[in-house]
């Protein structure tokens, strides 16, 4: 543990929308990160009450599994490039934004620095992120609670509206 291996680290992102075509940018932003990673499982999408600045739009949400070689910090640059490709402000963290990729896990990994910290801080207390998380790694031991994804989903407050989000729907 803590150690660098050759393997490609498992690595779980959160991706949001909520400004233009949500299902479009998510489906681009998907794209993109397949460019440079290798994509694993894909969660269904969810239609999400926004947590934290309540005055803004309904989010899509979904997590992806994927496996890469790039370090946490490059996967952040990765991240980020796609994020302005998309058409993302710098600054918008609290207003819509057509997307935001967020790095939930990198292996088994504690990272606090300025610029980035994994896990992600406040996932454990996102219905949003443990709803689509639990559905493709139920059994994802989260590395400092100590608890999986199901047992941080059945503590999580369940008054946040998470909808299961139909693919064909046309209020995109
Ligand atoms: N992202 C936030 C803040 N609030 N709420 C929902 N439902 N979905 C998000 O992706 C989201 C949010 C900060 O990045
Ligand atoms: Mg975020
Ligand atoms: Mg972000």
């Amino acid at each position: 543990m803590g150690q660098e291996s050759s393997e490609p680290a498992r690595v779980y992102l959160s991706l949001g929308s909520n400004m233009g075509n949500r299902q479009r940018n998510l489906g681009e932003a998907i794209q993109l990160l397949s460019r440079s990673l290798e994509m694993g499982q894909v969660s269904s999408i969810y239609d999400t009450e926004p947590i934290g600045n309540t005055a803004q739009p309904r989010f899509l949400n979904l997590v992806c599994q994927v496996h890469t070689s790039l370090s946490p910090e490059e996967l952040l640059a990765l991240a980020k490039g796609i994020e302005s490709k998309l058409g993302r402000k710098p600054g918008t963290s609290n207003a819509p934004r057509p997307i935001d990729i967020d790095i939930l896990f990198y292996n088994d990994r504690v990272i606090k620095t300025e610029e980035l910290e994994i896990p992600h801080p406040r996932l454990i207390e996102r219905a949003f992120v443990l709803i689509p998380l639990a559905e493709i790694a139920p059994d994802l031991k989260h590395p400092v609670e100590g608890k999986t994804a199901r047992e941080l989903l059945e503590e999580v407050d369940k008054r946040q509206s998470v909808l299961k989000w139909d693919e064909g729907e046309t209020n995109v």
